[in-house]
């Protein structure tokens, strides 16, 4: 049985919430815990529907979408002999992927679990279901050892858009290279305001207006065309003398919302519908830029995976002045700390000094940089010198490419303590079921693989709580420091802390608690409640300081309306 397969398919949950580019961990790591977590989702099932576990897991891969379905059933043939054989006793996940090979206890580890030796679940016993026997024998035989990429068609397609293209944070389809693109994932316009003309590299949102767009639309802001009474074209009626503006963000997972569906983990609301956004949720990542508190401008109602307020700061921008409309670029990147982002992120932002208009940039790196998965997880996390040599480097690098007129906003990070203090004795949603596993354990059986996304703060060490959130004031402190140590000729940059605190009493105000903030599946992230809270704490803190960066309200809104409608929406 090949581990990647399990990567590849299922696995890729678990895969992205560990963040991009990082170690892949001890014991089986990564993959082990995508297996137990599966295994156990099958037990669950099996518990629930009084079927074998074998039975379910065939049966949830017939839920997944057709591009799915057959490589979970090759997953799930492989595995069969070794689960039924375990299965006929009462054992639980850790035992069965053990069995499977996938779990292991490397020499000098200490073992890994997440669930009490035996089983207390009650179920039916694993046995080869005759319908089944076909299946299974087929794959047993043929022992898929190649290259998963190359082994299915299906995943061949897919293993090449986004190992390849998806590395340098670009849109996949992009005729014209302007960066922009006309489909809404694979960093598409869920990311980036879409482009109304991809076969032009000089036509995208953001620019400004190519001959006042007296006969198309260069800017993608819907504005076009001439006033017939007073002869003038309308972008230069509506939008000249306005301070049109921009909106974009540089940042980590925070940023680019991360969001694993928390009732694909729910045995009881496991259905056909609920899987049939998983191909758009792994086309961006497990990202929700298109809700998020930067540049989100959809109504959440859209899907079914995903619920919550909508609010941003382009919303705000766009609401302030609509000739910003589509002018959103959301450069968050799992995973991104401060030196990733100098290094390659960055990059990634499209902005031509010259021929575009001004743009708000926020460079917000929330976690990262103190959060990994090893187990001397301090001497990994970044040096408080070295974080202010990468985001100076960064400013230097924006000042070449943000037009004059722009302002940078640097946040600090947050003190990620607030995750064990309201998650860490609340059952898990894998544990809700038979309330058997909490967050703490959760936390701890990733610190074991090595595969924690934030051994620092995921810890149930107090001291090492402590530490990692002093260093993180510290980061702060030198990301800070890079915003005043020199001017730049291009923009002016400002700091702001990020305290989360403001929001989760800004929730608490309207009767919430704050671990209904948190996402529940990786214990981890900021939910779409937090998201729209964020929104207003960061527009409302913007505003308060910086009261005139974003000129006044557009008194042309009304009339862009009136003649424009959604300006071609998005
Ligand atoms: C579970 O199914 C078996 C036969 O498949 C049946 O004998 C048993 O009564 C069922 N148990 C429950 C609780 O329905
Ligand atoms: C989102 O959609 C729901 C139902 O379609 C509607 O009630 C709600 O007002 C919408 N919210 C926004 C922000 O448009
Ligand atoms: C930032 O990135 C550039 C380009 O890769 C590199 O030359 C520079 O040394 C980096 N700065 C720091 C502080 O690492
Ligand atoms: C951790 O920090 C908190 C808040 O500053 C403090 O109350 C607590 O005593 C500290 N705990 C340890 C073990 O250092
Ligand atoms: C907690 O973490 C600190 C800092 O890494 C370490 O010195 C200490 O030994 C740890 N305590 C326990 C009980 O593991
Ligand atoms: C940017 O604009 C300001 C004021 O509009 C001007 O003083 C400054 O020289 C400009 N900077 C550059 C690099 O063009
Ligand atoms: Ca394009
Ligand atoms: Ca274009
Ligand atoms: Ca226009």
């Amino acid at each position: 049985m090949s581990p990647r397969l399990f990567k590849l398919t299922i696995g890729f949950v678990i895969l992205a919430f560990i963040s991009s580019g990082q170690a892949h961990g001890v014991n089986g790591g990564t993959e082990c815990a995508a297996c137990t977590l599966l295994v156990s989702l099958g037990e669950q099932l099996a518990q629930l529907h009084n079927d074998t576990v074998v039975d379910s897991l065939f049966k949830l891969c017939d839920l997944l979408p057709s591009t799915y379905d057959i490589p979970c059933r090759v997953v799930v043939a492989l595995a069969a002999p070794t689960l039924i054989k375990v299965f006929e006793e009462d054992v639980n996940a850790d035992v069965a992927c053990h069995a499977i090979g996938i779990c292991r206890t490397d020499p000098g580890q200490k073992e890994c679990r997440i669930f009490q030796k035996t089983s207390t679940i009650r179920r039916k016993l694993d046995h080869i279901n005759p319908i089944w026997k076909e299946e299974i024998d087929k794959h047993t035989v043929k022992q898929i050892r190649s290259n998963i990429c190359d082994s299915l068609p299906v995943l061949k397609a897919l293993c090449r858009e986004i190992y390849t293209k998806l590395d340098d944070h670009l849109p996949v389809q992009d005729l014209d290279n302007d960066k922009f693109s006309e489909i809404k994932t694979l960093r598409g316009s869920y990311w980036r305001g879409r482009d109304c003309n991809d076969g032009q590299a000089d036509f995208y949102p953001g620019r400004k207006p190519v001959d006042d767009d007296i006969v198309e639309d260069s800017n993608c802001n819907g504005i076009m065309g001439v006033d017939p009474k007073s002869g003038k074209s309308y972008e230069e009626l509506f939008c000249k003398g306005s301070r049109p503006m921009g909106l974009a963000i540089l940042g980590d997972s925070a940023t680019a919302h991360f969001h694993i569906p928390v009732n694909w983990f729910t045995p009881a609301e496991i259905n056909k519908d609920i899987f049939k956004e998983m191909p758009m949720v792994i086309e961006n990542e497990f990202d929700w830029p298109q809700v998020s508190y930067s540049t989100g401008f959809m109504n959440t109602s859209t899907w079914k995976t995903i619920e919550g307020p909508t609010d941003s700061l382009y919303l705000r921008m766009r609401q302030r002045n609509l000739c910003n409309h589509r002018d959103y670029q959301n450069i968050g990147v799992n995973g991104a700390t401060t030196v990733s982002m100098n290094r390659t992120v960055q990059y990634s932002l499209a902005r031509d000094q010259k021929a575009d208009k001004p743009l708000v940039v926020i460079y917000s790196l929330l976690g990262n940089d103190v959060c990994n998965g090893h187990p001397d997880t301090i001497d990994h996390m970044t040096k408080p010198a070295e974080m202010k040599a990468s985001a100076l480097s960064s400013l230097k690098y924006l000042d070449k490419v943000l037009p004059n007129g722009s302002l940078v906003l640097m946040t600090g990070m947050v003190d990620g303590r607030i995750l064990y203090d309201t998650l860490a004795n609340r059952f898990h949603p894998l544990g809700q079921l038979n309330q058997d596993v909490r967050y703490r354990d959760i936390y701890e059986y990733l610190s074991c693989l090595q595969v924690s996304p934030c051994n620092g703060w995921l810890s149930t060490n107090e001291t090492l709580r402590n530490i990692t959130s002093e260093r993180a004031r510290q980061l702060s402190e030198a990301v800070k420091e890079a915003s005043q140590s020199q001017m730049f000729a291009n923009f002016r940059v400002e700091y702001i802390d990020f305290d989360f605190h403001v929001v989760i009493n800004a929730w608490k105000k309207q009767g919430g608690k704050a671990w209904e903030l948190i996402e529940p599946v990786d214990g981890f992230h900021p939910n779409q409640f937090a998201h729209a809270l964020t929104a207003d704490y960061i527009w409302k803190t913007l505003e308060d300081k910086f009261p005139d960066e974003f000129g006044k309200i557009n008194p042309n809104n009304e009339n862009i309306l009136k003649i424009f409608g959604d300006q071609n929406g998005y």
